[in-house]
């Protein structure tokens, strides 16, 4: 098999797809990690750090989410912050290993002048040699060229489930509203990266579904986040049945054999995950992981147990680099 042999399509639809998930176990990850090698070395791993830069008190409904202000979450609202700080949390993502710093913000979108600070923080951290991600809600076209002008190099906006689905979880922000902003961020050149939740009580054809809307963009996303819920107390979400460890893994192989040559992150949720479960995603074609001890707001694995376990599987962390152009 060639790369020429695996076609980069964007015509998807979600029959075929659950064709895949239907696909004996064995079979479907077999498949998947023949296509894995033959755009990534499967030693490698992408490792990125979250920070959240402004935390909490967020006007979205996100039903997920415990930075929303509608729900009793009990976390403190944080006002944006200073640049001097973000730096020194890079500086040491940097000392950990990481490539690639992420910078959430709780907002809707951005106002100009949040974005003023953004543009600090992120030539700050390019400075320090470190790749640069930013997840700051919607954006409009110019201020996507902004943040490209600033050195930014990817932009974070997850579609998160399938338009069905979405309509369950989020009232203050539709579907088009996503697809508008990646277009917005596309254009500006930046690289996207644009994945979603899973295990938030979607069915197999949701999941079908938001990997066939990822798959169909014009361009595939350069990277995407595999997120599986992190159950919140306090969200309208906490509670909902969690997927089945397998269906997970399934998941995984089908973003890798549906976007070859895109970067899949193990995201969210691998705190619940054992050692076993995270080898089985890797073998499937996870090629990345946020690295550190907090995501945003909630519990990450501990930095030595990720590297001991990166060691336990003959795994091997990339430096910083501009991203190959995906499919
Ligand atoms: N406010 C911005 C936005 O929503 O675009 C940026 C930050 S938001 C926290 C980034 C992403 O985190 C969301 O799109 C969602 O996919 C993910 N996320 C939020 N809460 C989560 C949870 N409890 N479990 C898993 N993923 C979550
Ligand atoms: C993504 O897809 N997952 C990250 C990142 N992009 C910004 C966020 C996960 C957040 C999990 C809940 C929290 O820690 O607040
Ligand atoms: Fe706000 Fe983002 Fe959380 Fe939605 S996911 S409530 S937009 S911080």
């Amino acid at each position: 098999m060639s790369t020429q042999e695996v076609e980069v399509r964007h015509d998807w639809s979600q029959p075929e797809v659950l064709e895949l998930f239907e696909l004996p176990f064995n079979e479907l990850l077999f498949r998947a990690h023949q296509i894995h090698r033959l755009y990534f070395n499967p030693r490698e791993i992408q490792i990125s750090t979250l920070l959240s830069i402004k935390t909490g008190a967020c006007p979205e409904d996100c039903k997920y989410c415990p930075q929303s202000v509608r729900y009793d979450t009990g976390l403190e609202r944080e006002s944006i912050m200073d640049v001097d700080a973000v730096l020194e949390a890079a500086g040491a993502a940097k000392a950990g290993g990481a490539s690639r710093f992420c910078m959430g913000a709780a907002w809707r979108s951005p106002k100009d002048r949040d974005l003023d600070k953004v543009i600090e923080m992120i030539k700050g951290v390019r400075a320090l040699g470190m790749e640069t991600c930013v997840t700051l809600g919607m954006l409009k076209r110019q201020q996507a060229e902004r943040l490209k002008d600033a050195g930014l190099d990817y932009y974070n906006h997850n579609l998160d489930t399938s338009p069905e689905y979405y309509k369950e979880v989020i009232k203050t922000r539709s579907y088009e509203d996503r697809l508008d902003t990646l277009e917005n961020v596309r254009s500006a050149g930046l690289n996207v990266c644009c994945g979603g939740i899973v295990g938030m009580g979607e069915t197999r054809e949701d999941r079908a579904e938001l990997i066939v809307q990822l798959a169909n963009l014009p361009t595939h996303p350069q990277s995407v986040p595999v997120n599986n819920l992190v159950q919140v107390p306090g969200t309208p979400l906490d509670g909902v049945e969690a997927i089945d460890p397998l269906e997970f893994v399934r998941t995984i192989a089908i973003a890798r054999i549906m976007m070859p040559a895109s970067v899949v992150r193990l995201s969210a949720g691998r705190t619940e995950m054992n050692d076993e479960m995270q080898a089985l995603c890797f073998f499937a074609g996870a090629n990345s992981i946020f690295y550190g001890d907090k995501l945003l707001t909630t519990d990450n694995p501990e930095a030595e147990r990720d590297m001991a376990l990166l060691k336990r599987l003959g795994m091997e962390t990339t430096a910083p680099a501009h991203a190959a152009s995906a499919g």
